[in-house]
């Protein structure tokens, strides 16, 4: 692993395999621009010299340069930019694309300071541990302005909003300690608003959380906020109201009241919650409240997480005793 690029000074450390993988892209696409310069900057030369004019009354004559050459020089820069634009979609979409086996963590950016969640809510500011070799996802939002997310040995970026979530994954291959910057500038105190990405063999890892008793609170989960905002008063089947039952919906698509359908992620989550009349999904009435002002960014992550966890076979068992209010409540049209 000890490449030559490993050692590179003029570069930020590289702890994932995607750092290298762009680091080569970039390089490569460097090294032809470079390699094609010259070649005409030489040429340009060389011609100038070689068919200067000799003498006083010499008169140009018309060139007419074959086919060939004409197909050769369209035809060969084609190709190769044809190529470098396959090899960067290829990575582009690595690093865009979690992998199905990532641990979901969250980031909530705040002027200025970056609060991390672990899955179980154990809170953490300005840093993050994390084992090695195990791909991580966050899902991050902002409290106030935009930030950015920023961890140049892992060459990630993403910025981050107010409003919405947007994601990062990677998968640090080296244990260490990784500078966060914030990548957007976002107020007076933007320069100081860093941290560190700290990556402990999955051992270490495990004694770390173990260890951590007098951390800041950690933030409710999300089944305690669903109980606490009374959402379950009619999200449960067995409720008076008529709601959607909410169990295996994440990733699917959901049939609104105006006839369109939407895939039902994160923001949409999101959106449903803090404000439920923008999306009505058909069928029901707009009777839920909003839970705005209720939670902070970082429960409504937990309140998220635990929605995602929902599965139809969660739902089957808690509505065993009731199963006849919960036919009529899963065919609310008819
Ligand atoms: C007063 C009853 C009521 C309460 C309390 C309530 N909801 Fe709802 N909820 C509904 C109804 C009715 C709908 C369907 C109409 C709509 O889209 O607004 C709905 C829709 C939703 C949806 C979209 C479901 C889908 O299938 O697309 C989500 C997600 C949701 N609620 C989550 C919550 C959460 C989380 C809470 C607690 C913070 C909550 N609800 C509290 C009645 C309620
Ligand atoms: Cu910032």
């Amino acid at each position: 692993m000890n490449r030559w690029s490993d050692t590179f000074p003029l570069f930020p450390e590289r702890a994932t395999e995607l750092a290298r993988e762009i680091d080569n892209l970039y390089f490569f696409a460097l090294g032809l621009t470079a390699f094609f310069s010259l070649l005409i900057a030489v040429l340009v030369f060389y011609f100038a010299i070689r068919y200067r004019r000799q003498h006083e009354d010499e008169v140009g004559k018309p060139e007419k340069a074959g086919i060939w050459l004409e197909v050769t020089w369209s035809v060969i820069p084609l190709v190769i930019l044809l190529g470098m634009f396959a090899w960067g979609a290829k990575v582009f979409f690595e690093a865009r694309r979690p992998p199905s086996d990532a641990i979901e963590y969250y980031v909530t950016g705040k002027q200025w300071m970056w609060k991390m969640q672990h899955p179980d809510g154990r809170r953490e500011i300005n840093q993050l541990h994390v084992p090695v070799g195990q791909s991580i996802k966050l899902l991050m939002t902002s409290e106030d302005v935009i930030h950015s997310f920023f961890v140049p040995a892992f060459r990630v970026k993403m910025d981050v909003l107010p409003g919405r979530y947007t994601t990062l994954w990677f998968r640090a291959d080296k244990v260490g300690t990784y500078r966060l910057f914030c990548a957007e500038y976002c107020g007076a105190e933007h320069s100081y608003m860093g941290g560190s990405i700290i990556v402990l063999e999955p051992r270490d890892y495990e004694a770390w959380l173990a260890g951590r008793t007098t951390q800041p609170q950690r933030v409710a989960t999300g089944e305690e906020l669903f109980t606490r905002l009374a959402c379950d008063t009619c999200h449960r089947s067995t409720s008076a109201v008529q709601a959607p039952i909410l169990n295996g919906i994440f990733g699917h698509m959901v049939r609104l009241a105006d006839g369109s359908e939407v895939l039902v992620d994160e923001n949409y989550l999101r959106e449903s919650i803090l404000n439920p009349g923008a999306k009505l999904v058909e069928g029901y009435l707009a009777v839920m409240p909003t839970a705005q002002g209720k939670v902070s960014e970082e429960e409504l992550l937990q309140l998220i997480r635990y929605l995602k966890s929902l599965t139809p076979e969660t739902a089957a068992a808690s509505a065993a005793p009731a199963a006849t209010t919960e036919a009529s409540a899963e065919e609310p049209g008819s």
